[in-house]
């Protein structure tokens, strides 16, 4: 590092605190620091930002709008400063002025603008966006409340809320004068015009204001500065009047405007199951009338040709089915605002909005009752209604060997839109998140719709940004793959593969092993600082953090702990491998089940990690709110990664790739892109076992699996059940007595009975290769070789050229 680099640094650094903050360098909290610092990089990219959007316009650019409801973008500054190719300056010159990076970066709240797995690919998908220098923008809604803060006491979650905006944040800027107007509910008047057709006006509306809060997407040191825009939903001017004459009815128009405020003012906090709820009906039509509005803005404003080629300047990606209404208010507002017939309308729309799936949980899959909507949008409704007609019109005279499928196929059926549905009917494009996934997509959930479009399915599996998930969560290992060869990989993350030739390295898998020991010792400090527990720091660290569900089975990894606690009791000399299970999870607020789960794994680790007989070779750490942030910490220190949900319900996972990024080895079932690591790496370099997709689906078809057979035949099974019912692992005897329900008289919906043997067995071939450090090295170093291809960069060239045509 140049000295002269550092200098201008801190010279910046010293002027900014006395003209921002009013302080001398010295006197500085670490507050102060984050503030300033984050300044600098705003100051330093802000004439990038404004450079990439005017070249955007004068190159008339195609521009890619990703909508989601989701942004789980996590803490900035540090990401940032890397990006803008300042991170290491910034560390050196406050190491030198006696500083502790982390503890200024802390200060940054953690942004927590999505629940899990959709939301931070979102935030990923921008980063490579950025990075590859595509013109792209997200569009999202600025909670004012992110995700719940997690509380654990007595083992119970409590949840509190996020008020993430408490203090100023540094990335946004309000852009008021770009605010839009967006109308619900009122009245829909039509009028035949000369030509036959129909006019629509619409009367007393409730308007909205959308306001948007840009906030820059920096590219890797490229110059390039995106957007995401998050819209704040706002009173109108009008309303705020009404507010200020003291002869209105002020209490009405009070309530009003909370009303209205209420529209961004909470994240939904669950992101597996679906909930019918119209405040959240009005969030998803906030958020996609704002955008497309805002969309059609720019495209006049930036092109001389008609609204009829938006194709060729836009394309809509669609997050999940949560934006869908983008399909109707496109229609919308070609036809009711540009005059559009309906055909070039649907031309327009169906070759402009492509839909991401993002899951198959059958209760995930949105669906609205058709009253509902009618209320809140009637000529959105209307629209749906045509669609529907039409579409379902179209199979009964083209396709009549689908005529029989209508009711599984129709847009509006039960009283109910089927927003799965009206996405796909509505795009052009639809795809599935990991091979597994699309395939089961095309021949099962969505086999009649693939019929009907055959080319407008397709896979693109899922990636995570290296930058951030390499480069800044673990510096030493990145230094140490430089090292070895060379930069590029920054760049192109395929070349990590030449990392294979050092498979065999010893003094190249010392140095790896090395890094994986001081990331440990890292994350037990963490440990020790959260929780008061001292743990083994050359025990195996086995992982498993994100969201409970009973999909993703931490059900079946804390049976496993029991089980081996059990072993010990029995026999305590048992010499087994050192073990350090760690759980990071929140579960829905209202999914009592998942909160029996985190309950469970803390009365087990309380058991466990105080038996003075046992203690020494299990412990078991749960890390409480968990979110982006505590993620970077845990990830780089793992050595085992637990990928256990049911085959065919994990769509793809991304926290998979992630910790093999960092060296941890996968023990997964055949699920998600589970199986497309193991085609890469090779069953050699990871620990596969259980029910196969097909088995999970013929199990659930045909029966034949009976969870009480397993319980009367197993005695460790039988034995773990009834600690659950005896109270071992809780104070009443009540405690666990739902899970116990749910597997014993619900039939283990998810298999863990069926899996448990397998999966036990899977754990003990992990403790073998563990005990050769040689072999278990050879076996990291050959993960993270591989994991380029789950770099995000790579799934979105796939997106840029195969459906975005960018
Ligand atoms: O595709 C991103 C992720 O999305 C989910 O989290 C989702 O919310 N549907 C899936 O559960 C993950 O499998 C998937 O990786």
């Amino acid at each position: 590092m140049s000295d002269y680099r550092k200098e201008s640094f801190l010279a910046l650094l010293e002027g900014k605190m006395t003209r921002k903050r009013g302080k001398h360098l010295e006197d500085a909290s670490d507050k102060d620091l984050y503030y300033v610092i984050s300044s600098i990089v705003k100051d330093e990219i802000t004439p990038k930002w404004l450079k990439t959007q005017e070249k955007y316009q004068e190159n008339k650019t195609k521009q890619v709008y990703y909508i989601s409801m989701e942004f789980l973008i996590g803490r900035l500054l540090q990401s940032n400063l890397l990006n803008c190719g300042m991170l290491d300056i910034c560390n050196e010159v406050l190491k030198d002025i006696g500083r502790n990076p982390e503890e200024i970066y802390k200060h940054e709240h953690d942004a927590a603008l999505g629940n899990g797995g959709l939301g931070r690919l979102a935030a990923c998908f921008l980063d490579s966006i950025a990075s590859l220098k595509y013109a792209g923008q997200g569009s999202g809604i600025r909670y004012r409340y992110g995700l719940f803060e997690q509380r654990i006491i007595h083992g119970n979650q409590i949840e509190l809320p996020d008020y993430w905006l408490k203090e100023e944040y540094p990335w946004e800027t309000r852009k008021a004068d770009e605010a839009i107007e967006v109308r619900f509910g009122g009245k829909i008047n039509m009028h035949k015009k000369l030509n036959g057709d129909f006019e629509f006006s619409y009367e007393d509306q409730d308007k909205v204001m959308a306001v948007p809060y840009d906030v820059p997407v920096i590219g890797y040191q490229n110059e390039v500065v995106n957007t995401l825009r998050l819209w704040s939903a706002e009173v109108t001017e009008d309303e705020s009047k009404l507010m200020s004459d003291p002869s209105s009815q002020y209490y009405h128009h009070l309530d009003h405007s909370h009303s209205i405020e209420q529209i961004s003012g909470f994240l939904y906090p669950d992101d597996s199951s679906f909930e019918g709820k119209e405040l959240r009906l009005k969030q998803q039509y906030f958020l996609v009338s704002a955008t497309i509005q805002g969309i059609l803005k720019n495209f006049k404003a930036t092109h001389d040709i008609s609204l009829a080629h938006l194709s060729e300047k836009v394309v809509i990606q669609i997050n999940d089915t949560h934006p869908s209404l983008a399909v109707p208010e496109l229609m919308r507002i070609l036809m009711d605002d540009e005059n559009f017939s309906w055909d070039e309308a649907w031309k327009v729309t169906a070759s402009v909005i492509a839909y991401t799936n993002h899951t198959t949980l059958s209760e995930a899959l949105e669906k609205w009752p058709t009253s509902m909507i009618q209320k809140l949008l009637p000529r959105i409704y209307m629209i749906i209604n045509e669609i529907n007609e039409r579409f379902c019109k179209g199979i009964w005279f083209d396709h009549p060997d689908l005529r029989d499928k209508i009711p599984e196929l129709a847009v509006i059926a039960d009283d109910q839109i089927h927003m799965a549905r009206l996405a796909i009917v509505g795009s052009f494009s639809v795809n599935g998140v990991a091979r597994l996934h699309t395939e089961i997509l095309k021949n099962k959930e969505m086999k009649y719709f693939y019929k009907l479009y055959p080319n407008r399915f397709n896979n693109k599996t899922n990636g995570i940004t290296h930058r951030r998930w390499l480069l800044q969560v673990n510096p030493c290992l990145s230094e140490t793959i430089t090292e070895a060869i060379g930069p590029k990989w920054i760049q192109e993350p395929n070349k990590l593969i030449g990392l294979l030739r050092y498979s065999n390295d010893a003094p190249f898998l010392e140095k790896v092993g090395k890094v994986k020991k001081q990331n440990k010792e890292t994350l037990a400090k963490l440990i020790l600082n959260q929780t008061g527990i001292k743990v083994d720091e050359s025990s195996i660290f086995d992982v498993q953090i994100k969201r409970l569900h009973e999909y993703k089975r931490q059900l079946l990894n804390i049976f496993h702990v029991i089980y081996l606690y059990n072993e010990l009791k029995e026999n305590p000399s048992l010499d087994i491998t050192p073990r350090t299970f760690i759980f990071a999870a929140k579960a829905a607020p209202s999914y009592h089940l998942a909160k029996e789960v985190i309950k469970l794994i803390h009365h087990v680790a309380a058991t466990v990690n105080y038996d003075k007989q046992i203690n020494s070779k299990l412990k078991v750490i749960f890390l409480e709110n968990y979110n982006v942030s505590l993620a970077e910490k845990i990830i780089p220190a793992a050595d085992i990664s637990e990928q256990i949900s049911t085959a065919s319900k994990e769509a793809s996972g991304t926290g998979n790739m992630k910790m093999m990024m960092n060296g941890a080895l996968t023990l997964g079932t055949l699920d998600g892109a589970n199986i497309e690591i193991k085609d890469l790496v090779g069953d050699n370099n990871i620990f596969i076992f259980g029910l196969t997709s097909d088995q999970v689906h013929d199990y659930y078809q045909y029966g034949g699996y009976v969870a009480k057979d397993i319980y009367h035949t197993d005695d460790r099974v039988k034995r773990i059940l009834d600690q659950l019912n005896s109270g071992e692992f809780g104070h009443q005897e009540i405690e666990f007595k739902d899970i116990f329900y749910n597997i014993m008289y619900h039939n283990d919906p998810y298999f863990v009975l069926k899996d448990f043997d397998p999966y036990i067995e899977s754990h003990e071939l992990v403790e073998r290769s563990y005990r050769d450090k040689n072999t278990w090295q050879r076996m990291s170093v050959t993960n993270i070789a591989y994991s380029g291809k789950f770099s995000s960069d790579r799934t979105i060239k796939e997106y840029a050229s195969e459906i975005w045509k960018l």
